[in-house]
């Protein structure tokens, strides 16, 4: 059974008189060249002697129309031997039917396998690849020499992964060839996450509407890769339409049925099907058929198709007297579809069809009787056997055609799956060529299989149209790059995403990730977002400039108020000396260096050690200085409510003068150095890696520990400072040559400014800068207290020496007296 015709004519149907059968239109030369070669094989088998010696092989040909009810009609009729309804399984000369070739396409392949399959009557198919006539529950008697869709859609789906196509675009024809193919291509790319942009189905009947809307979505859409299983005849009038409209820059993957159909491939589609990819069955070069081809003429045939060839062929007619055939045209003077040996593909699949059931009739003639396969052990008789008998040898048959090729069925009758892959390129002559760039094979439905390309020897149909060998891209959305991650568009396929960067302190470091990973507690994203980087360690060190100066002042501060104590111990027997009680001042002089140098301890790395010393060293340092400076205060104070009273005792104040001072500092250090002790033991401080306030950086930072006590701390200084400048500020009027409580008062309020100012500044400052306000309030007050405490006493001692006579210095103490 071969599709000579594309359609049947559609004729009003009337139910007032006895159906026909319908008449066929559209010859199909192609058809005929399948026709030859069965006829070609039948003939060989004839003549050879290894094969059925004694049998002469008959056979009867059937036009399908491309049609499923032609294709029944005519099955029913070969199996009645004509016009009987019920089946004889001889043919009209009498000799027995053996085996059904065809019927072409899947969908009448399908048709007639059910009426056949009642029978269990072998059919062997030629060209019905579709993967449902794998079962044998079904279609009990059919076997093919095709290989079964199933490997052609795994391949093609092998083949969109293998050149990373996500985003393509299907069209089927609207029969169980493309239906079927189409499902299983994409069952298979889905598991590879390839996305379906738009899924088309051919129309049957020629419907200009249902073109126009397939052209309209092809060339609505991004994907650049369409992939379309269909006959040759059912998409031409797709391809026409696609012609017409100029959609260039699509590459095309073909299944087996147009690869290479010169309907398809004509002139006035190859500008914008050049570049097409496409999977096409086995092909052989069958010796001497060519010959054959050529002695087809009809003066040798009785058959119309002959006649009607003849007429498609040469452009004539045999009816009328416009350009009449006369019989004496040459087929070797044209080239056509039928001349055409170059693709012998389905030809070659017709000719196997035919060695089947040859070789299944051979092994049934030799079988010997006693050994043979049924009850018992009897044989089959070749010129009159049953059916289901030589559907047992057609089942177990195993042959070589070429020497090349060994064909096996397996147990759904099918063979291994072997495609070549075209590609279809210009010629130099204008015309496309289909030139091979690989093959794929595959055993066990698809189970294991191998995808070879040669991807230098492609020629692609880019979009851009700029690199040839540069397959093209087809995907929704560009991957994503480290650092940004897929996000999902709503509604939208998976393929199709946009591409979100990672917010900081996350990454991802592979692309097309579908999360960003956030980094670990220590480390931070870079400015890609592509790896996590350690946070920076921030500190005030010791090694950059502004610790570098912070240090140096310390160190000059210290340095200045060592000067002053060799000052005071060069000069100490001078009235000025010694009239300011030398001990005291000496005592507030340590006091500064300490104060100067904890400073120091704030510059640097915090370590356990130096958190816990550096508030209270600073806190008893200011306690130490300011009691000392409190007891002088309270002194002068005492001395000047003495000068107001005039009740001068002289023996008792210059006898309580010096106790009292250090009285009061002692008193004033000891509750100092409790609470310190108290603190340290109860809540000490301890190193803390801050990295809450800023995301990029760890703060080494020392924790407080208890705030309670770190306010009592610096609060008992800050009370002890209060009293100071009270009692200072009441002494401040002393009529003194030297008025100390005047230096004392500036001095504490300098202290006040800069500590009140310290808090805001303290607080609002974040990172090492907090740590570097601190120190600066530190220097500044403790320079502050220098410069109102020694400087104008040095002064007087170094630049005005005759300043500093018991007369003068004294003349407080003379006062007094008086
Ligand atoms: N299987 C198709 C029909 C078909 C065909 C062809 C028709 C195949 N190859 C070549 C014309 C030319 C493959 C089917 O329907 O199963």
């Amino acid at each position: 059974m071969f599709p000579f015709h594309f359609r049947t004519i559609l004729t009003n149907d009337t139910s007032m008189e006895e159906p026909k059968s319908p008449k066929c239109e559209g010859f199909n030369a192609r058809s005929l060249r399948w026709a030859r070669a069965m006829i070609f094989a039948i003939n060989e088998i004839n003549q050879r002697i290894d094969i059925l010696p004694r049998i002469t092989l008959g056979y009867q040909i059937f036009d399908t129309c491309f049609t499923i009810s032609k294709s029944v009609e005519g099955t029913l009729s070969f199996l009645t031997g004509q016009n009987e309804t019920h089946p004889n399984f001889r043919c009209s000369a009498g000799a027995p039917l053996a085996a059904v070739i065809g019927a072409g396409g899947s969908a009448l392949s399908i048709a007639t396998a059910r009426i056949l399959g009642l029978y269990y009557f072998p059919q062997v198919g030629y060209a019905s690849s579709c993967s449902v006539l794998s079962d044998k529950f079904q279609f009990p008697s059919f076997t093919r020499t095709i290989p079964s869709d199933i490997y052609q859609s795994k391949g093609i789906a092998e083949l969109v992964t293998y050149f990373g196509w996500t985003w393509v675009g299907t069209i089927a024809a609207d029969d169980d060839y493309g239906k079927y193919g189409i499902k299983l291509f994409k069952e298979e790319v889905e598991k590879n996450g390839v996305c379906i942009s738009f899924s088309e189905t051919l129309p049957r009947i020629y419907n200009k509407e249902a073109i126009d809307k397939i052209v309209g979505e092809i060339r609505k859409s991004s994907a650049n890769i369409i992939i379309i299983f269909s006959s040759d005849i059912d998409l031409s009038a797709l391809m026409d339409a696609i012609a017409e409209t100029n959609i260039t820059g699509k590459t095309y993957i073909s299944s087996e049925a147009w690869t290479t159909s010169a309907l398809i491939a004509k002139p006035s589609n190859y500008k914008f099907l050049w570049g097409t990819v496409g999977f096409a069955v086995r092909k052989a070069l069958i010796p001497s058929f060519e010959n054959f081809l050529h002695e087809l003429h009809p003066e040798n045939s009785t058959d119309d198709l002959v006649y009607e060839f003849w007429e498609e062929a040469f452009n004539c007619t045999w009816r009328t007297n416009k350009a009449l055939c006369t019989g004496n045209e040459n087929l070797r003077s044209i080239q056509n579809t039928y001349t055409d040996v170059s693709e012998l593909r389905l030809t070659y699949s017709v000719y196997k069809s035919v060695y089947t059931i040859a070789n299944a009739l051979h092994d049934l003639d030799i079988c010997v009787n006693g050994h043979g396969p049924f009850p018992n052990n009897e044989c089959a008789d070749v010129l009159n056997f049953e059916p289901w008998q030589l559907m047992y040898y057609l089942k177990n048959t195993k042959f070589s055609v070429f020497s090349n090729e060994s064909l096996k069925f397996d147990e759904f009758g099918d063979v291994d799956g072997y495609y070549d892959i075209l590609n279809w390129q210009w010629a130099s002559n204008e015309s496309l060529v289909f030139s091979k760039i690989g093959r794929y094979t595959a055993t066990g439905s698809g189970a294991t299989f191998e995808l070879r390309i040669d991807n230098s020897s492609i020629i692609w149909n880019t979009p851009t149209g700029l690199d040839y060998s540069l397959p093209p891209r087809s995907v929704c959305s560009e991957s994503c790059i480290p650092g940004t991650r897929k996000g999902i568009r709503q509604g939208e396929p998976v393929c199709c995403f946009d591409c979100i960067a990672c917010a900081d302190g996350e990454i991802t470091n592979e692309t097309d990730a579908r999360e960003c990973i956030a980094c670990p507690s220590d480390f931070w994203s870079n400015s890609h977002k592509n790896e996590c980087v350690l946070k920076e360690v921030e500190f005030l060190a010791t090694d950059e400039a502004l610790g570098i100066t912070l240090v140096f002042l310390a160190v000059f501060g210290a340095s200045l108020v060592i000067a002053f104590t060799v000052i005071y111990v060069m000069y100490r027997e001078t009235a000025l000396v010694k009239a300011n009680d030398r001990s005291l001042s000496f005592v507030i002089q340590i006091s500064l260096v300490c104060t100067f140098m904890t400073s120091i301890l704030f510059v640097g790395k915090p370590e356990e050690w130096s958190c816990m010393a550096r508030q209270t060293t600073l806190a008893l340092g200011f306690s130490l200085c300011l009691s000392c400076i409190l007891g002088k205060t309270i002194v002068l104070m005492l001395a000047k409510r003495a000068a107001k009273s005039k009740v001068a005792d002289k023996t008792k104040q210059i006898t309580m003068k010096p106790l009292y001072q250090k009285i009061v500092a002692v008193i004033g250090l000891t509750i100092e150095v409790g609470i310190c002790i108290a603190y340290l033991i109860i809540y000490p401080p301890w190193v803390y890696k801050n990295m809450e306030s800023q995301n990029v950086k760890i703060i080494l930072e020392c924790n407080e520990g208890s705030i309670e006590f770190l306010c009592s701390m610096f609060g008992f200084d800050v009370f002890l400072a209060i009293l100071c400048f009270i009692t200072a500020f009441v002494a401040r009027k002393l009529p003194d040559n030297f008025n100390e409580a005047k230096f004392i008062t500036f001095g504490m309020l300098v202290f006040f400014i800069v500590w009140i100012s310290f808090v805001p500044a303290y607080l609002s400052t974040r990172g090492k800068f907090k740590v570097a306000v601190e120190i600066f309030a530190i220097l500044a007050s403790s320079f502050g207290l220098l410069g109102c405490i020694f400087v104008p006493k040095g002064y007087i001692i170094l630049l005005k020496p005759e300043r500093n006579t018991e007369e003068i210095v004294g003349g407080r103490q003379a006062t007094n007296d008086k």
